[in-house]
């Protein structure tokens, strides 16, 4: 058996920072990252066979819980048949068919193989299809490493943005435009002054990049009605909220439309489907048809799109989102509760199957706010958990998540942990 740590320190002689997505190296909690070897509904177990709750569920996909039974074998039957024709087939035409059932606002989509894919294509074509260069995103919400996301405010937030990463070339950035999340006075400003050359607006449309943040109905109605007003294309990044908040993602839950929606996570089970997708007028812009270049070789993935589809069938059982909704609801009453019994300046909430921690008397609703939540404290709490045997997520900026397979003893189990790593913060 190899242990964690061992693993960890060859891990980093072979691969950049020893993982291979950063958020895993638990550069914001400190510490050695956990290196599991199976899982089965809510447990994880690691190398070493100990095992956790987990709450993490791969960032989102495992929405069934870990190795379902039929979803394991529905790859197992696609997979006999080969892994991939690089041609069309007709389980992507069910996919995408079985995506327009679900999400009304999407009348056409293309399957890719990642969020980041998904709206890095989306900002292409809102651009190709309004012949405009400039795009708004909002602080903290994550939309994948495309160059034009990887963008942070500038030094006002209507000038031009930032790159937040190496490599992005300043020309790149400055088309970028990045405001405050809930911010409406901000974003009328801008599309008074600069509305005709905006290509379009994306945003999480329930965060859960900067920890979880709710938008607020008149921050949604301002954004559908000011880029309506000034042609500029709507996309809801739902990544993660797609299938997760509600069946049918943000826009079922807020009824507003979005001209484009981006997808992953859950609608491919575990395996990497990406998609996005929207009004028809603005999709026949794609290639082949329209001037609108996007490709991939492993799109539509006949093994992964087998994993998404199944998945997306079980999540449309009778109340499956009102039972998945009520579980995260018990979890975050349970732990605000002992949070308050110990005095503890912590709360939390849910949408759906997704929540957030926050050590901070109340509820955050923007960027500023999350940043003024204690770290220090998030980051002890997530290591008496580990410790305890729960799993969340290795960073204070990231959202939470629940699974179907998560028991109402897994959920107690967790708050009598927070009461005994909370009772230690207060000490
Ligand atoms: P991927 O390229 O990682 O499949 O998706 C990018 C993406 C796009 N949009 C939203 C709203 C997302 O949350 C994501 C990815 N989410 C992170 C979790 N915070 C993935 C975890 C990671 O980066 O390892």
């Amino acid at each position: 058996m190899r242990n964690n740590k061992d693993l960890f320190e060859e891990s980093q002689q072979f691969i950049p920072g020893g993982v291979n997505s950063p958020v895993r190296a638990f550069g914001s909690v400190g510490g050695t990252p956990i290196f599991f070897k199976s899982a089965k509904g809510s447990k994880l177990w690691d190398e070493e066979g100990k095992e956790y709750i987990d709450y993490i569920n791969s960032w989102g996909p495992m929405i069934l819980g870990h190795a379902h039974p039929e979803v394991i074998s529905a790859v197992q039957e696609v997979a006999k048949d080969s892994l991939s024709f690089g041609a069309p087939t007709a389980r992507e035409l069910d996919m995408a068919k079985e995506i327009v059932k679900i999400v009304p606002s999407i009348e056409q989509v293309r399957l890719v193989s990642s969020g980041t894919e998904a709206t890095m294509s989306a900002i292409r074509l809102a651009r190709g299809y309004t012949q405009r260069d400039k795009i708004v995103k909002f602080e903290g919400c994550y939309h994948g490493h495309a160059d034009s996301l990887l963008v942070k405010a500038g030094s006002g937030a209507l000038t031009f943005g930032q790159p937040s990463s190496a490599g992005v070339p300043i020309d790149t950035a400055k088309h970028t435009l990045t405001l405050s999340y809930n911010n409406v006075s901000e974003l009328e400003e801008l599309f008074k002054s600069q509305g005709n050359e905006i290509a379009c607006v994306i945003l999480e449309p329930v965060v859960g990049n900067m920890n979880l943040i709710t938008p607020s109905a008149e921050f949604l109605n301002s954004l559908r009605s000011l880029t309506e007003k000034y042609g500029a294309l709507l996309i809801f990044d739902e990544v993660m909220t797609g299938f997760r908040v509600a069946l049918g993602g943000a826009q079922e839950l807020f009824g507003i439309t979005p001209d484009l929606t981006t997808l992953g996570k859950v609608i491919g089970g575990g395996l990497p489907v990406g998609a996005f997708g929207g009004k028809k007028e603005v999709m026949q812009k794609l290639a082949p048809l329209g001037p609108v270049y996007q490709a991939g070789t492993l799109s539509g993935n006949p093994v992964a799109v087998a994993a998404g589809l199944k998945t997306l069938e079980l999540i449309q059982k009778p109340e499956f989102f009102s039972e998945l909704s009520s579980k995260t609801k018990t979890l975050v009453d349970g732990l605000t509760n002992a949070g308050a019994g110990e005095g503890i300046s912590f709360c939390a909430r849910n949408v759906g199957g997704m929540f957030g921690l926050y050590f901070s008397d109340n509820p955050p609703n923007s960027f500023a706010d999350v940043m003024a939540s204690d770290r220090e404290k998030f980051n002890f709490f997530f290591h008496e958990m580990l410790s305890m045997g729960i799993y969340f997520g290795p960073s204070a900026f990231e959202a939470g998540f629940v699974s179907a397979a998560h028991t109402l003893s897994d959920i107690q189990h967790t708050i009598e942990c927070a009461k005994k790593a909370f009772s230690k913060i207060k000490a």
